[in-house]
């Protein structure tokens, strides 16, 4: 069992991402060694441990459901698995993230933090890339701060990164996949500027699952969310994680989006991730995230 004089914390970026290293994950954790974890992915948004070959789907889920409630796999493809399992594997085969998202957004509550960890990587290329999305809001001059904050965004499954086809023709299995990943249509209106549950920090909150702004036409949506976006994905905003086997990349999903670099070719890349239940976003002015279809309730727990 670790204990916190072994943990170390260190930046890989200036202002999103850092390695802690002195700790071997899994469901044994001292809580000394899970609140420091907890307060390096605060600060730092996105944290990564190396060398943890040693765990498991079980010793993932283990060590993830440290930080809170579990989520089962996916919204609609989660019911299929049972109820005791919690891994969504990420495979090249069925799609790549290659889009800058925010996990799951298309849901009332959104998870809290995703644990990634890569299983098989391809000979080369294959990064991730997180941005931080307080820094963008904290960087917006006063007049679009101010703009964005009087925004809601509706976000949709219509369009899901692990539903997207990598081949123009995909065979049966692949097809099947994918229409079970958006079987079942969730949409839900969410505030452009959320207001962190535990930080009360500020932050753009967008990502591909948004795809209207309510009250204004598809045009006005695609100025003002292009606007905002590239403000979240700015290179300072960002940090890229060159992924070895065994690594686990864990990630406060209430204040980052993420895009896998999709430039290995056809060498297959194989990823499991769990993801720990979040609670339903506020904005600025009070206002809570607002389910318009779909039913959350099976895929996370109420907070
Ligand atoms: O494959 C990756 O590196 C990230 C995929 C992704 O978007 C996720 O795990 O949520
Ligand atoms: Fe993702």
């Amino acid at each position: 069992m670790s204990t916190t004089t072994d943990l170390r914390v260190r930046r890989v970026a200036g202002r999103i991402g850092a390695e802690i290293s002195g700790v071997r994950l899994g469901p044994g954790l001292s809580e000394a060694t899970v609140a420091a974890i907890r307060s390096a992915l605060l600060a730092h948004r996105v944290v990564f441990f190396r060398d943890q070959r040693h765990l498991t789907d079980e010793t993932q889920a283990g060590f993830a459901a440290l930080l809170g409630p579990l989520t089962a796999p996916h919204p609609t493809t989660g019911a299929a698995f049972g109820k005791d399992h919690h891994v969504l594997p990420i495979d090249s085969g069925h799609g790549r993230a290659d889009s800058w998202h925010t996990d799951v957004t298309f849901v009332d509550r959104p998870p809290q933090a995703s644990v990634l960890r890569a299983l098989h990587l391809p000979p080369y290329g294959g990064d991730t890339l997180w941005a931080d999305t307080a820094a963008a809001y904290e960087d917006l001059p006063q007049g679009l701060k101010v703009l964005a904050e009087g925004l809601r965004a509706v976000h949709t499954n219509d369009y899901d990164y692990a539903a997207v086809a990598p081949e123009p023709e995909p065979g049966e299995d692949l097809r099947k996949y994918r229409e079970a990943f958006v079987s079942t249509l969730y949409r839900t209106e969410h505030p452009v500027v959320r207001v962190h549950p535990e930080t009360g920090e500020r932050v753009l909150f967008l990502g591909h699952f948004a795809q209207s702004f309510t009250g204004l036409s598809t045009k006005d949506f695609h100025h003002l969310f292009d606007l905002l976006q590239h403000r979240v994905t700015r290179p300072e905003n960002t940090v890229r994680w060159s992924w070895r086997e065994g690594d686990v990349a864990v990630w406060d999903n209430r204040a980052t989006q993420h895009y896998a670099v999709a430039d290995y070719g056809d060498a297959p890349r194989l990823m499991h991730r769990i993801t720990v239940g979040g609670d339903v976003p506020v904005g600025v002015d009070g206002r809570p995230s607002r389910a318009l279809a779909g039913d959350s309730g099976e895929f996370t727990p109420a907070l």
